[in-house]
């Protein structure tokens, strides 16, 4: 195939910028969880896309990789967030720096604009959200000009990952950035994340829609058992969380708030599997379990999926 064009490319930005909701809307499916809360994601997230090109003939792929939002971490959670960031951007063909237009520039757009400048990759400015503002060009004008003069972008493409608006722009120019390359992934593949892994994603999205204040920068959800058959996949998953008063909030009185984050989630989860849900959700405190760094790296699905299939499960005995 000798225009068959496709390479890894980074999705960076701060957090809550819409780096997930660009992943999902390019690759048409939900991959990665949202939420208007900053820190969603927690851990880089391949989510690949399959162009057609004419006569239905493929005509590239683009493996995108969705990153933790950047900022200047605090817990061993944080480091390891950031570690993810790092690891994404090695070895990438093109970086999508993504601003939120709706907001002021802020120290982690400057972090991000670091780390992409400390990677040297061609790198494409994505002025995010452009639906929120009212006189589009002129208010983007300033934003522009500052990125301008701080790094060589190869393209500047004002979008909304929301509405879609320009997304069409940001696919050609990503196609076109992107060298003759080979079929990384499978054409039925859109993500290197096991089912049982993003269920754990599913719960926290609901975790993190439904409560608020601390609660869901403390939470973290595990899945202790995943069955899956063809009528009936048993799921059943812990939420830790840091202390007995958030606990008591997840569970909710009478267990109300676990009851409503359960049926949320399973639904999703019966959409995303395509069979029935048997969810059971249990809330453990383990306090201050993000400043574990062995807790948190074993929170790691890639670590966790070698110990469930008995390869080597610390650095050093790779
Ligand atoms: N209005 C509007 N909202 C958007 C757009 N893109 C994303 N959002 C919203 O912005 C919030 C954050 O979106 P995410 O995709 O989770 O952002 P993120 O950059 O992945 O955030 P982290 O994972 O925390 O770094 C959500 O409430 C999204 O619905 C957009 O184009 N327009
Ligand atoms: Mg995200």
């Amino acid at each position: 195939m000798p225009s068959f064009h496709s390479g890894f490319v980074c999705i960076l930005g701060r957090p809550n910028a819409g780096k997930s909701t660009l992943l999902n809307a390019l690759v048409g499916e939900k991959v990665a969880i949202i939420s208007p809360k900053p820190q969603t994601t927690r851990n880089r997230i391949l989510g690949v896309l399959h162009v057609p090109g004419p006569k239905g003939k493929p005509a590239g792929q683009v493996v995108l990789i969705d990153t933790p939002g950047v900022h200047k971490p605090d817990s061993s959670l944080g480091r390891k967030m950031m570690t993810e960031v790092q690891e994404a951007l090695e070895g990438c063909d093109l970086v999508l720096l993504i601003a939120d237009v709706a907001k002021k520039l802020a120290p982690e757009d400057e972090f991000a604009l670091q780390m992409l400048k400390r990677a040297a990759t061609p790198a494409f400015l994505l002025l995010n959200k452009i639906d929120l503002l009212r006189s589009k060009k002129e208010s983007l004008l300033p934003r522009i000009e500052h990125y301008r003069g701080r790094h060589d972008f190869q393209q500047v493409i004002p979008f909304s990952a929301r509405t879609r608006e320009g997304l069409d722009v940001v696919l050609k120019e990503i196609l076109r950035a992107l060298p003759k390359g080979p079929q990384y992934f499978p054409e039925d593949q859109i993500t290197d994340q096991p089912a049982r892994f993003m269920v754990a994603e599913v719960v926290r999205e609901q975790v993190l829609l439904a409560t608020e204040e601390e609660i869901p920068y403390a939470t973290t959800v595990v899945v202790e058992e995943f069955e899956e058959g063809e009528r009936l996949t048993r799921i059943s998953a812990l939420i830790y969380c840091e202390r007995e008063g958030q606990k008591a909030i997840l569970v909710g009185k009478r267990g109300q708030m676990l009851k409503k984050i359960g049926t949320a989630a399973r639904l999703q989860m019966e959409k995303m599997l395509g069979t029935k849900v048997f969810l059971q959700l249990f809330v453990k405190v383990h306090p201050h379990w993000r400043e574990s760094q062995h807790f948190v790296e074993d929170l790691d699905w890639r670590r966790q999926l070698q110990q469930l299939t008995g390869g080597p499960t610390r650095p050093g005995g790779e």
